[in-house]
């Protein structure tokens, strides 16, 4: 049947009227509906082997247009939608986003996902089926303020299998239940996504805010994704829910295995293990217990065959986001993998008497999770170049001398089916017309575009795409933040989770410093709107000061009549995926200016290149890749490099205070967070003790790179009024960003790790 018919037919059987007849509500649920449907003929690549991607987060984001663009039926729904008076932007807003990731490290599950589904891998994703998510941010008197984001109802893309499992805690068992996301390839396809959840779950324990009742694991297991945060990461559930996610996943893992008539023996020839982050590290241990416990292995066999079966990924060398679990916490929690681990460490510890830092248990009795999978999996890789670099010459060093073989680094990549296709028709029309369609699943084919450097009528149609895409997000911001943008003016965007190393504080420093400039009579040529999007975690106290500070200037300046017509600053409430496919492609110049050293890759560089925005970075993670791709003349690198920031700290000599007293511009900038004009429109305590950090601590050396950044962010500036030159590094950096495939990583991993095909 034609696609047009069975919509049609659809819109009659579920609401008795045909589409035109519908409401924007009534059609997201048909087309829903049509889209599983057109789903349900494709077919679940089941090969001899398969990677199982265990993750405790995949932000997938919204799926219906994603589907659509994937299925290939986008542009023929969307004409029949026209045609009956209605738009598919609009019956996108009725759909909810799901928020089961905190940042990077979850969107890079949801891309790779698109892409082994592309690639027509054998293989699915496994994780937890969180209720509300992660908070949904709101800003209440300059703060951030979290409230609950449910996101289930009954229009949502989660399938109920018959798939459950028992799950025996210290003192507690559960029954659980898989749901499964179909994860829909480019023009072929499928994967799934499966999410398990407890079947004994109770919302009505969410009373206000995200605050619940934390004493009964049965109850509230699934309510909530924990925020990416270093002060609270002792949480007992956050074991309860790994081991959860780890438990299901081991024995989902070894009922396909059975099913298909295999030798657990064999379990590496048909099973490979990706292991995003820690999170999921207790599947080592718990495959061992099973193997041990219920099928006869002797220890040697079961860690032999586990330990050729499991990878690891790293995707932080922050030593305190590193996850170390006390002995007794998981003594409380899975009794049962106690004496596992212990095992496991001993191995380790006979082996290795004098070299206590590959130890898996330390002298504080603390379990470090990195540590077994690296001793008892068969690949540790970083997400970036540098990273990978800086683990095996640093912070993984030790690790790097027993077991060099293990080593690898698979650069990040993004999915260009949501983040140029979805989130930026007009571009890829362009590219469809210009270089034809073959970099959509063959991504290198965008260098193509170099040939049309020269080319005016192209480098016209960037420009004019660029500046279409600022009109639209004006008019969502002006709908849904009530701030009016003036889209002459340069947009510049940073949007990725609130952290020190990331440094939005330095960004909000420059603002201050071009702010006092303006006071002080020194225009801008061009008017600047300062744009940010970003959660803190709500137990990170400096970061949510941070926020504040930025609520606080930007009620300051927009409201200033002699300033607000150079210079804007808004940050966006509730910066999550949808908001990003609207911000990415609104964007002239991207920030991506952590500390050197402190950001393992990043994701949001690659897709702002990919859509025409020109970074300002430090050489730190992927930026560094970016850089050598695109070349110096068409990105913006400053600040100090990540060689003499690691000696910074291994010296320890970094003096914030030193910088402040030499230079009267960083003193400027950083007095005026506790100036007059600041305090009265915020809040004394927040604004003194961001203050003394910056002043006392800046652990993450924002005052050592405060004047190469406004130097560096001035010549940008000066630099976007060559119009020319900046459509030429437009399209240069878009024609480069090919290699920034998921699809690239994915093939990586499979050659390098997973060999499935
Ligand atoms: C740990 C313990 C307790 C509670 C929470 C956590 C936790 C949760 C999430 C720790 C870390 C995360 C997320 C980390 C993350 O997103 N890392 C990012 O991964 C991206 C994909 O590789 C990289 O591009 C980013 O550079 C990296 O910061």
């Amino acid at each position: 049947m034609e696609v047009r018919t069975k919509f049609d037919a659809l819109a009659r059987k579920l609401y008795g009227r045909p589409v035109h007849q519908c409401t924007s509500h009534e059609l997201f649920h048909v087309l829903l509906q049509l889209t599983k449907e057109l789903t349900d003929e494709r077919q679940v690549n089941d090969g001899k082997r398969k990677i199982y991607y265990i993750s405790a987060e995949f932000l997938i984001g919204k799926l219906l247009s994603n589907n659509l663009i994937n299925l290939g039926v986008y542009d023929e729904i969307e004409g029949i939608l026209k045609e009956s008076g209605k738009s598919l932007s609009e019956i996108e807003e009725e759909e909810r986003e799901p928020s089961l990731g905190n940042g990077g490290l979850g969107r890079l599950a949801a891309c790779f996902m698109d892409s082994i589904a592309t690639l027509q891998l054998p293989g699915a994703g496994i994780g937890l089926n969180y209720h509300y998510g992660l908070f949904k941010q709101v800003f209440k008197d300059h703060l951030q303020q979290a409230e609950k984001d449910g996101w289930i109802n009954d229009r949502s893309w989660l399938k109920k299998t018959d798939v459950s499992f028992d799950i025996e805690f210290g003192g507690v068992s559960v029954k659980s239940r898989m749901y499964d996301i179909d994860v829909v390839g480019y023009e072929k396809g499928l994967s799934l996504l499966h999410l398990f959840d407890v079947e004994s779950l109770d919302e009505s324990l969410v009373k206000s805010g995200i605050d619940f009742d934390k004493t009964d694991v049965e109850k509230n297991l699934t309510l909530f994704l924990y925020p990416d945060d270093s002060d609270e990461a002792g949480n007992l559930l956050r074991i309860y829910q790994q081991y959860f996610m780890v438990s299901n996943g081991a024995r989902l893992i070894i009922k396909e295995m059975k099913d298909k008539g295999y030798d657990l023996h064999d379990l590496n020839e048909h099973v490979a293990i990706q292991i995003n982050d820690t999170h999921p590290t207790m599947v080592i241990p718990e495959l061992i217990r099973i193997l041990t416990q219920e099928e006869e292995f002797t220890m040697d066999d079961a860690i032999d065959v586990v330990s050729k079966t499991c990878a690891y990924t790293n995707h932080t060398i922050l030593a305190e986001a590193l996850e170390k679990w006390p002995l007794e916490y998981l003594n409380k929690v899975v009794p049962v993998l106690v004496p596992i681990i212990k095992e496991l460490a001993n191995r380790v510890k006979k082996a290795h008497k004098d070299d206590p830092k590959v130890w898996i248990i330390d002298k504080e009795k603390r379990v470090h999770m990195a540590h077994i999978d690296i001793h008892y999996g068969y690949s540790v890789n970083g997400v970036a170049a540098i990273h990978t670099d800086i683990l095996k010459d640093t912070e993984l060093n030790s690790f790097y001398k027993l077991y060099p073989e293990k080593f690898n680094n698979k650069t990040n990549g993004v999915t260009f089916r949501r983040w140029l296709l979805q989130c930026n028709r007009p571009l890829s029309a362009l590219l469809d017309r210009t270089i034809g369609k073959e970099y959509r699943s063959d991504a290198d084919a965008l260098e193509k575009l170099l040939g049309f450097k020269e080319d005016a009528g192209v480098l016209k149609a960037l420009e004019d795409i660029k500046r279409s895409n600022k009109e639209e997000l004006a008019a969502y911001i002006k709908k849904h933040e009530g701030i009016e943008l003036n889209t002459d003016s340069i947009f510049d965007i940073q949007v990725k989770r609130l952290h020190e190393y990331k440094r939005q504080q330095m960004n909000a420093l420059y603002i201050i410093h071009k702010y006092l400039e303006i006071k002080d009579g020194k225009k801008p040529k061009r008017p600047i709107t300062c744009i940010f999007g970003a959660k803190a975690a709500p137990a990170y106290v400096i970061a949510k000061d941070i926020i504040h500070l930025i609520l606080v200037l930007q009620e300051i300046i927009n409201n200033d009549p002699e300033v607000n017509q150079y210079l804007k600053v808004i940050m966006v409430t509730n910066y999550n995926v949808s908001y990003a496919e609207k911000l990415i492609p609104a964007c002239d110049i991207s920030e991506q200016i952590s500390l050197a050293s402190k950001e393992a890759s990043g994701t949001s560089n690659m897709k702002f290149m990919l859509n025409g925005a020109v970074t300002l970075g430090t050489d730190d993670g992927a930026n560094v890749e970016i850089h050598s791709l695109v070349g110096d003349d068409n990105i913006y690198i400053f600040g100090a490099d990540s060689d003499t920031v690691i000696k910074h700290y291994e010296a320890a000599d970094y003096v914030s205070k030193d910088i402040y007293d030499k230079s009267e511009t960083v003193k400027e900038a950083v007095d005026f967070i506790i100036s007059p004009e600041c305090m009265k429109t915020g809040h004394k305590e927040n604004l003194e003790r961001l203050y003394k950090e910056l002043l006392n601590k800046d652990w993450f050396m924002t005052l050592l790179d405060l004047e190469a950044y406004i130097k560096a962010k001035d010549r940008i500036l000066e630099d976007y009024e060559d119009r020319e030159k900046w459509r030429r590094m437009m399209l240069v950096n878009i024609a480069k960003a090919g290699f920034f495939s998921s699809d690239r990583t994915i093939a990586e991993y499979n050659r390098d790790i997973w060999h499935l095909k």
